[in-house]
């Protein structure tokens, strides 16, 4: 017989999303928590992606947690962007000042989740077989956190090294040696920019060109940072209501509404300034949503590329076509590394990787890249890929995998049918936006519904199959009003083979989210049932 230990509430995950959570519920409404990482401490993404050149593309003054305004004022930056090393010392910053570090259990990896439904609590066991029950699951467990690491055939004959840009051993330099880079990124155009001056050689290999803009990635003055702190509230109040949550007004002017010297006049300007969301959203109202639009922007981006590498065949290889409708990416001097002469690019659509060997990569054209090592950025399953991961049952047995099989749903992101008192951060069809805050918005609404359960002797929440399949439709329309839906990407899970692409996110704005779950809230939590202690005594 297992024995167990009992706690009100199991957090899975210790990022943004994690930390929050347990902050919330043990430290604001008194409950016991004990927090799940596979990883040796928290950070999350920051934990893991310690790659050369892992950067925030959120500015730095709204890349953080708003909900503490002494926290706010004590945090600080060097530069308009925060690095990897940066993110996760702020993090582990957070998790002293708010004293979580005791509430977690680190190296230690959640196997399953089940719903005992006599008991009303969820049993969850780990790797090394602790079994803990609890009234409540927060599934905090990232939605770009399982590795997706394609299988090369003969990639275990490689004599080299191999690694995957999210699982980047702690100061590992790879100076000095002769690397080949899969995957052109946003994690890819990071890793290549900053390898580039130090490897011997580089060997790019790229499958879809990406568009992107520069960063813009400058040092801030202490006066700049106390103007910003000064004006916190209004910077917050602004990005909740916003969209993208980016911390910049969106624009309101279609781009064929203006002349074509002005539409070049604007997005110079933003080409200037920097920022991947800023040059889709800042410049003009409908990038995002017409194609006319859209090509307009594509195209002047396009030219940057090919007035920036010098070798023409080169630039031809990193100059995508089409839509531009991925999320948007920004670098810093990514394309200018391309003239350097240690770097190349090879072309993996038209000239494809035939196998991996001891000594490399051989392409379709009979060419071996001798490689001492091969970096993976190849990104991601995105979204649901960590919850398929684990075996989570929900009432009468039902298995997440079958639950989702074929598009994995939620009602608001939140909360599915059939899995009650379980919770997730960033589930299928929440905000696509500037994370923190939406990751804020949703433990802050997950953690609110816990404490009104407390108070009002609920036993079980969880949506009905009605509403979940009515937010489903809702990610749906709103997904295929934009470009987004027209290119393979993992924002619809269509980066992983065997994967079925489907809508993922939703795609309506972070303001308009909060205003849906306000009005959900409001309207006594339309759309879930509640079962009472109550009614089940009775
Ligand atoms: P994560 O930080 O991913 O944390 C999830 C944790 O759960 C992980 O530590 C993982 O180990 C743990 N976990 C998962 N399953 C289990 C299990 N079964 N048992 C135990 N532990 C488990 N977002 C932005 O808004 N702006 C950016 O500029 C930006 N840049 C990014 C750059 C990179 C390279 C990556 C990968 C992501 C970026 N993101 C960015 C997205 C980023 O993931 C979020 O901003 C945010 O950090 C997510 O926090 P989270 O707590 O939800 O999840
Ligand atoms: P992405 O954006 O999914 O990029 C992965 C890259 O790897 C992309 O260029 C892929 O090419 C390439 N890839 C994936 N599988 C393969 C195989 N089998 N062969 C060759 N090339 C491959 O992941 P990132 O980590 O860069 O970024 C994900 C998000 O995390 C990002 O938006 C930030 O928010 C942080 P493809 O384009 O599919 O042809």
């Amino acid at each position: 017989q297992n024995t167990f230990q009992t706690v009100d509430a199991v957090v899975i995950g210790a990022g943004f999303g994690g930390i929050y959570a347990v902050h919330k519920l043990h430290n604001e409404q008194g409950l016991t928590v004990v927090g799940f990482d596979k990883a040796d401490g928290p950070g999350g993404t920051w934990y893991w992606n310690r790659y050369p050149g892992a950067l925030s593309d959120t500015e730095s003054h709204v890349y953080r947690f708003s909900f503490d305004k002494g926290l706010l004022q004590d945090g600080t930056w060097k530069h308009t962007y925060i690095t990897q090393p940066e993110i996760l010392e702020y993090l582990e910053d957070v998790v002293d000042r708010f004293d979580l570090r005791r509430h977690f259990r680190f190296g230690t990896e959640v196997k399953s989740a089940t719903y005992l439904e006599d008991e009303g609590l969820w049993e969850v066991t780990t790797g090394g077989g602790a079994v803990y029950r609890a009234k409540y699951v927060i599934n905090a467990v990232g939605l770009l956190s399982a590795i997706n690491f394609p299988n090369l055939p003969g990639i275990d004959t490689f004599e080299g090294e191999t690694i995957h840009t999210a699982a980047w051993p702690q100061g590992k330099s790879l100076a000095g040696r002769r690397v080949g880079v899969i995957g052109t990124g946003s994690t890819g155009q990071q890793v290549i920019t900053a390898l580039a001056p130090e490897v011997e050689h580089l060997t790019v290999f790229v499958r879809t060109p990406q568009y992107s803009v520069p960063v813009g990635k400058r040092p801030v003055t202490t006066q700049q940072i106390d103007e910003i702190k000064a004006d916190y509230d209004n910077i917050w109040a602004q990005v909740k209501r916003s969209g993208v949550a980016f911390g910049f007004e969106e624009s309101t002017v279609p781009a064929m509404s203006v002349t074509e010297e002005e539409r070049r006049q604007v997005y110079e300007k933003a080409w200037e300034y920097g920022g991947g969301f800023r040059f889709m959203f800042e410049t003009f109202s409908d990038i995002a949503t017409d194609e006319e639009a859209n090509e307009t922007a594509a195209s002047f981006i396009r030219n940057k590329i090919v007035e920036t590498i010098k070798d023409p065949e080169t630039a031809r290889k990193l100059t995508p076509t089409g839509l531009f409708a991925r999320r948007p990416l920004c670098d810093d001097g990514y394309f200018q590394v391309f003239n350097r002469p240690n770097v190349e690019a090879v072309a993996i659509k038209e000239n494809p990787i035939r196998e991996v060997t001891a000594k490399g990569v051989v392409t379709e054209d009979g060419v071996l890249h001798e490689l001492d090592v091969i970096v993976f950025a190849t990104g991601f399953d995105a979204v649901d890929g960590n919850y398929r991961r684990m075996e989570i049952s929900g009432r009468d047995g039902v298995n997440i995998n079958d639950h989702w099989d074929g598009q994995p749903t939620s009602y608001l992101g939140v909360s599915t049918a059939k899995f009650p008192n379980w919770f997730m951060v960033l589930g299928p069809n929440g905000p696509f936006t500037n994370l923190p805050p939406s990751i804020e918005t949703q433990v802050e609404w997950i953690s609110d519904t816990v404490a009104y359960a407390e108070e009002n002797g609920i036993r079980a929440i969880e949506p009905t199959p009605e509403a979940e399949a009515e937010w489903t439709e809702t990610c749906t329309q709103i997904a295929n009003m934009t470009v987004f839906t027209k290119v393979d990407s993992w924002i619809f899970g269509a980066n992983v083979p065997g994967k079925k692409p489907s809508v993922l996110f939703y795609l309506g704005g972070l303001g308009n989210y909060r205003g849906v779950l306000d009005d959900v809230t409001a309207n006594g939590y339309r759309g879930f049932e509640l079962k009472s202690e109550a009614a089940v005594a009775a």
